[in-house]
């Protein structure tokens, strides 16, 4: 036949051993919606910092989104190999991009492609860095140079990022380029200290030294460790100490390891890095919708704190804006409708991103854009599952909120009740906390690099250790009445260790009905709302640690995290009280030394703690409950 006769014919032309891989070769690429520039952005110390922008195809007066980074701006613009703008660009990009949005990565200085050295979350000119430049004068030299450069530009720009790309945002505002009409700053790493990357009210998180190793071993991205255990529980509690854990991998040669391990406590070398400070002190020009996840496992602290530094700026509500969604950490750049057991009622991190972030950024980007509906804070109350669109943030707190605070009291008999006077009975609960037999944040075995475990953390049942005897655990009847929270529970603990220092894990639990019949899998689930921990030491100044007087009851007094959440009638409250959480936290090795990252395995002693509720040391936790019609 025809066909037959032309295959032939065809397979007579290439010879059999036709080299298969020809000396060059150019793939037709289906004709692109977009061009990608790849750029060397001098600054003004002459460091070139490498910056890629993609330009929708066509594009005129289109405004800029700019996102600097430490994790590969070439990657950050190629999710995908697409000749579409929405495939290259991040998910969560989507939106706006569909806009007509210019779009730039630039790698920050030190990290693969940009020159100049690396410095950890580089602080701000002044006492901690003697330099000409950093974050801010390179977001200002960047910018300048976009909008003089990119043709296609209508000269204003926008910057929005998370975590690590949030804390970039925030240094570009504390001295901002005029073309810089607008802010996004997502789970933005704020106070590394007090409650965001790397130590939660002085106890560290052990999760930051494979960090360091990925982000400081080399220009690009570094290995992982190889640990060669598969229960990183087992794998670090083997080594004995953070130190030694750092010494086996080598870590306690890099520099960031050794600037946190001569920095235990808040002193000025963090105070001096603490974002909320830093800019609450400067003044506020630019508009800032500050964004985060109410269960954000990496930066759960500072997105309010920055948001309350800023708050006396704007009387008049149009600078400052907060967003919480019930994400984990960057949840809201991707799909939105679940985290961990919890359903939602839809992907609310796709309907944030469309029907309020891309209007507040048209507005203040696109030449002629409406005036978007923005509120002053945007909340989503998880139990109830709504949005809601609200005036102010908290809406209960200890003074100045629309409702007060109210106690719950920790009573005899692991109960809890609002009513204050201590009931008859034991003056306090009490239990052995041994450093060898830590308490786990997650089940065994605990893989810390497992996703899907890692993400959804803050909001996993946690039965699998309320009967654990060195957990305390105290549950109130089934509610009568919906109990709406939305604040920062304060703890209010009176405590004794038969140690010299002690760390105290408080949790604000949620228990479902036995049964829950739309899901199963509910029934008797543990949800935490709210939870942290407190380095003990830390009680009277967290820049002067203290040792505790062995078996003296003292007071611990710190904030939980914020939360939003309705606990529905029929549910029960629970707190729960443990002096470890690891391999999340380093151990405390409860005989005090001046630095727990130096503490020898003699120093990790069991120690009795004891919890009181009696008569003028009555332990509470202080709920921002929201009182009837009071938003
Ligand atoms: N939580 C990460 C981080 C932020 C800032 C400093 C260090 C780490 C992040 O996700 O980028």
């Amino acid at each position: 036949s025809l066909i037959a006769a032309s295959t032939s014919a065809a397979l007579a032309q290439t010879a059999p051993m036709a080299p298969d891989i020809p000396s060059k070769f150019t793939t037709p690429v289906a004709a692109a919606d977009y061009v990608k520039r790849v750029v060397e952005i001098p600054m003004r110390d002459g460091v070139k910092l490498h910056t890629v922008i993609v330009v929708p195809k066509g594009a005129k007066n289109a405004p800029i989104l700019l996102t600097r980074t430490p994790y590969n701006a070439n990657g950050r613009a190629s999710r995908s190999t697409s000749p579409r703008m929405l495939s290259i660009l991040p998910q969560g990009d989507e939106t706006y991009v569909a806009e007509g949005y210019i779009r730039v990565f630039q790698d920050v200085r030190g990290k693969y492609g940009s020159e100049g050295d690396y410095v950890m979350t580089r602080p701000l000119r002044g006492p901690l860095n003697n330099t000409k430049t950093d974050h801010a004068t390179d977001a200002w030299d960047t910018i300048e140079w976009l909008v003089k450069n990119v043709a296609e530009s209508n000269g204003k720009v926008g910057m929005l990022g998370s975590s690590y790309e949030g804390f970039t945002v925030l240094m570009a505002l504390a001295d901002p380029h005029p073309a810089l009409k607008v802010a996004v700053p997502m789970s933005p790493m704020v106070d590394g200290w007090r409650g965001d990357d790397w130590f939660h009210n002085g106890a560290f998180r052990i999760p930051t030294l494979p960090y360091i190793a990925s982000q400081t071993t080399v220009r690009g991205r570094g290995e992982p460790l190889a640990t060669g255990v598969y229960d990183d529980y087992e794998g670090i509690l083997r080594a004995g100490s953070v130190a030694s854990y750092a010494q086996q991998f080598g870590l306690d040669k890099l520099n960031f390891t050794k600037k946190l391990f001569e920095h235990p406590a808040y002193d000025s070398y963090w105070q001096h890095q603490a974002l909320d400070k830093v800019l609450g002190a400067r003044k506020l020009k630019v508009p800032t919708m500050t964004v985060v996840g109410q269960w954000d496992q990496e930066d759960i602290y500072g997105a309010y704190a920055l948001y309350e530094a800023l708050e006396p700026q704007d009387k008049d509500n149009k600078l400052n804006y907060l967003v919480v969604g019930p994400w984990r950490h960057s949840g809201v750049n991707y799909e939105g409708s679940s985290l961990g057991a919890l359903k939602f009622t839809g992907d609310t991190a796709l309907e944030f991103r469309r029907d309020v972030l891309t209007p507040f950024l048209n507005q203040y980007l696109k030449d002629g854009a409406p005036v978007a509906d923005t509120p002053p804070v945007l909340s989503y109350e998880t139990g109830t599952n709504r949005w809601r669109h609200l005036q102010r943030w908290p809406l209960a707190c200890a003074s100045g909120c629309p409702s007060p605070v109210k106690p719950v009291y920790l009573q005899d008999g692991f109960k809890l009740s609002f009513d204050g006077a201590a009931a008859a009975g034991n003056a306090y609960d009490e239990y052995v906390s041994d450093p060898a037999k830590p308490v786990p944040f997650v089940p065994r075995p605990v893989r810390m690099n497992d996703a899907e475990v890692w993400k959804p953390w803050l909001v996993s049942d946690q039965r699998f250790v309320s009967d654990r005897p060195d957990v305390l655990t105290y549950v109130s009847e089934p509610l009568k009445a919906p109990l709406h929270l939305a604040g920062a529970p304060v703890v209010n603990l009176f405590a004794s260790t038969s140690g010299t220092d002690a760390d105290w894990v408080v949790k604000v639990i949620d228990v479902y009905p036995d049964e829950v019949p739309s899901q199963p899998e509910l029934g008797g689930y543990q949800l935490p709302l709210s939870m942290d921990i407190f380095r003990g030491r830390y009680r009277n100044s967290l820049e002067k640690p203290e040792p505790a007087t062995a078996d003296k009851p003292e007071r611990y007094r710190f904030a939980l995290p914020n939360v939003n959440h309705v606990i529905a009638p029929g549910h029960r409250l629970m707190v729960q009280i443990q002096s470890s959480w690891f391999p999340l936290y380093d151990r405390n090795p409860q005989r005090y030394v001046p630095n727990i990252f130096l503490a020898q395995p003699g120093d990790y002693i069991k120690a009795t703690q004891r919890v009181y509720h009696a008569a003028g040391m009555q332990s509470a936790i202080e709920l921002p409950i929201v009182e009837a019609g009071r938003q």
